[in-house]
This record gives C-alpha cells, structure tokens and sequence, in this order.
C-alpha cells in the first residue's frame, strides 16, 4: 500500500510522470533523456501534449478544418495583398479558445528576472507607446503530412500542407518596453509567456530574443482587434520563430534567472527521430514555398502566370525558382515588399499543355539556406522544408 499516494499533490505527480513518460515514450524519447528532461523541468511539464483529436468537421470553405486547427487555403491568396486577412488566417489551438474579459484581464510580469513585478491592464497597455511589424507566424508542424508523401512515414498531429502560415500586420507594444518596465535584471536569462487557455500553454525565449525590437506583445492585427481565435486579448509575436513560440491569450510574462522549461521545449517542439540523437529545441522556422493554387487545380491550359509566396525565418528571400514537370528550373520574378520574417510574392510564366502536370517552386534566404530535395523524418513531423510537388490538370 503506498500510503502517500493518498496525498493529492504526491498522487497527481506521480500519475503525471506515468502519463508524460508513456506519451514521451511513444513519441521516441529514450528512458534518459526524458529523466533528464523531468529533472530540468520538476516535471511541471507532463501537463500538456495532449493531442487533440485531429476530426476533420464541417465544410467551412474557407479552411481545410481539423477542429479546433484551421488550415489556409493556398489558392485563396491568390490576387490578395501582401497580408493575410483575418478571416482566412490559419488557426493552430492545442485545445480550446478562453473568452476573456479585458475589464478583468491583467498581464503580470514577474519573476526572479525582474526587479518590479507588475499587472498591467488592458488600458495600460493600450496607452503605452505602439509598434506595427509585418511578419509571419507559421505553425511548427506545417508541411507534416509530406513526410507521408516523400518519407512514407506518417507523423502524428494536424496533417498540414502548406497552408499552417500566414503574414498579418501586428501592431501592440514591445515586449522590450513591458519587460524594462518591470525592471528586467541584467541576471536575467529567459522569458515565458503563459497562456490562459485550459492548458496554460507556456514556452520560454531566451532574454535576447525577448528584446529584439520586432518581439511584440500584440494587440491588433491587421487593424482590427486580436480576434478570439489568435490570441484577444493579447499575444506574442516572436518573429521567425516557430509558431507555438507566439503565445496566445498570455496572462503572465515570467522572467527568471534560471533556464525555463515546459513540455513545449522538453518532450514537444524538439527533433525526435534517428537523425537527430540530440534532439535539438525547434527555434527558427525554415525556407519554404507555396503555389497559390489548390491542391489538384484544374487549370485551362495554355500560357499563364504563376503565383505564390517564399519566407524563411532565417531573414529575406533573395531568389525563387520554379520547376514544371521535373524541367530546368527557371527564376521567378520577385515582387516588392521583401520583408524578413514575412514573405514575398512571386509570379513566373508557364505554358501548361492539357494533362496533368507537377509545379515545383524552391526559395533561398538572404542566409544561403535553400529548400533541400528531402528532409529526414522526425516523429512529431515538425520542419518539412522540402522541395514540393504540387500536383495540377490543364484541362
Ligand atoms: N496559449 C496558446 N498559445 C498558442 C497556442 C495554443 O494552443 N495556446 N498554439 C500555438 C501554436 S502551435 C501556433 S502554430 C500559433 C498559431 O497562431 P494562430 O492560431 O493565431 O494562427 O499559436 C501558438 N500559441
Ligand atoms: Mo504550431
């Protein structure tokens, strides 16, 4: 009989450590690195991970639905401009969406990092002084479901193509501002913004990053109030970087001297898998491309022009190709603005014949890195960065 099991905080624990190493085993962790990672993490982190059922619901046309995650349509961002409106901009929510009420939501920002832990209202943050950046937020896992197609191993979670990204105009103040409020010390080593949803989803930035001008404590987005889904009343902005990075619905701002962990940097969000023994922590998004385009369109054939966008996380595109069929790669025509951690549109003729053709667009950043022909597999499917075959009928 383990009397002590009786006591609910000895209970809970130990039933968390069961559950998080189950989950953590079936996702590849061994025996010891996941100790390691319980020890670094006090094991706070086993709540968490849980996986929403990935059910594809109703016929929203505007979105492939995987409630409660929303994936973009590619091809409605054709003839859009340069930002994704709200209301075709992907959602990714591990659970679910709290409805909070600014005249009782306050942003505390505490921690042994800081000097004058604060709570701030929504007021005051409004009155402090405003920045708009023009970036992206892409979810870690977009491009998944092509480790099935190039890999032929499925990864677990949203089956995303390439539609889990999207650019808006986020305008809110920056965090830089908020954190010198509260007396950043120069001790201080990481920044953890909770989430007051059910899950408190919670992922710690080194200080550094938390100071570049373009992280913001976002408000806005694209001029109209944050909606629900992506965060009301306030979010971060973490620009580059993966999308769990950009905490939603934050209600506390913990800064500490110490290194921070959750299970959103500890058994989530690494590279898990054969080719990746040390399992590094998912920081900056790759280069990628997309067609504006459906998936499968049915185009007229004949000469036409070609859309679609490039981003990287690593800084600004400088060059796109486009392939048909496995031809010689040809260079697409950029079009201006060229915004890091954004995107940029390009468009390139083509002159499809009737039948079924493999468009294939590939991008290099300013950093040199350009999209590879494969990537190896990791077992939570995070990173495809690949080359893609996106297949379409001229008919
Ligand atoms: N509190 C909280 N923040 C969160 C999430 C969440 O589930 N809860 N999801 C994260 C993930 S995985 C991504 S990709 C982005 C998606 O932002 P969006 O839904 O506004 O597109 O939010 C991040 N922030
Ligand atoms: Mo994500």
């Amino acid at each position: 009989m383990r009397d002590d099991l009786k006591d609910q905080a000895v209970y809970e624990r130990e039933r968390l450590e069961q559950w998080s190493w189950r989950a953590a085993r079936e996702l590849g962790v061994s025996r010891r690195k996941f100790l390691q990672l319980a020890v670094a993490t006090g094991l706070a982190t086993a709540l968490g991970g849980v996986r929403v059922p990935s059910v594809r619901a109703a016929d929203d046309p505007d979105f492939f639905v995987y409630a409660p995650n929303r994936e973009m349509r590619w091809e409605r961002m054709a003839g859009q401009g340069y930002v994704v409106p709200n209301k075709l901009f992907f959602v990714r929510t591990h659970k679910d969406t709290p409805l909070l009420d600014t005249t009782t939501w306050r942003l505390r920002i505490d921690g042994s990092g800081v000097d004058n832990p604060l709570a701030l209202s929504y007021q005051e943050i409004l009155a402090m002084p405003s920045a708009s950046e023009r970036r992206f937020i892409e979810c870690a896992g977009n491009g998944r479901s092509f480790f099935e197609t190039y890999n032929g191993q499925a990864a677990p979670g949203t089956p995303w193509k390439l539609g889990a990204v999207g650019v808006a105009e986020w305008t809110g103040v920056r965090l830089s501002a908020l954190l010198e409020r509260a007396g950043v010390k120069a001790t201080a080593v990481d920044v953890m913004p909770w989430g007051l949803d059910s899950l408190g989803v919670r992922r710690p930035i080194p200080l550094e990053k938390a100071l570049d001008d373009d992280t913001l404590l976002v408000y806005a987005m694209n001029d109209a109030p944050l909606p629900a889904d992506h965060g009301y009343p306030a979010r971060l902005l973490v620009p580059g970087w993966v999308g769990v990075a950009s905490i939603k619905w934050v209600g506390r701002i913990e800064v500490s001297e110490q290194p921070l962990y959750s299970t959103w940097n500890t058994t989530t969000y690494r590279l898990f898998g054969d080719a990746y023994p040390d399992n590094p922590v998912l920081t900056s998004q790759q280069v990628k491309s997309a067609f504006e385009l459906a998936w499968g369109a049915r185009l007229t054939p004949g000469p036409r022009t070609l859309t679609g966008r490039s981003w990287s996380g690593a800084g600004s595109i400088t060059q796109v190709q486009i392939s048909v069929d496995g031809g010689a790669w040809m260079q697409a025509r950029l079009h201006k603005p060229n915004i890091p951690m954004a995107w940029v549109r390009w468009s390139a003729p083509v002159d499809l014949a009737p039948g079924e053709h493999r468009l294939r667009a590939r991008a290099t950043d300013r950093m040199g890195n350009s999209q590879p022909d494969s990537v190896p597999f990791n077992t939570q499917g995070y990173l495809y960065w690949g080359v893609i075959e996106h297949p379409v009928t001229a008919c």
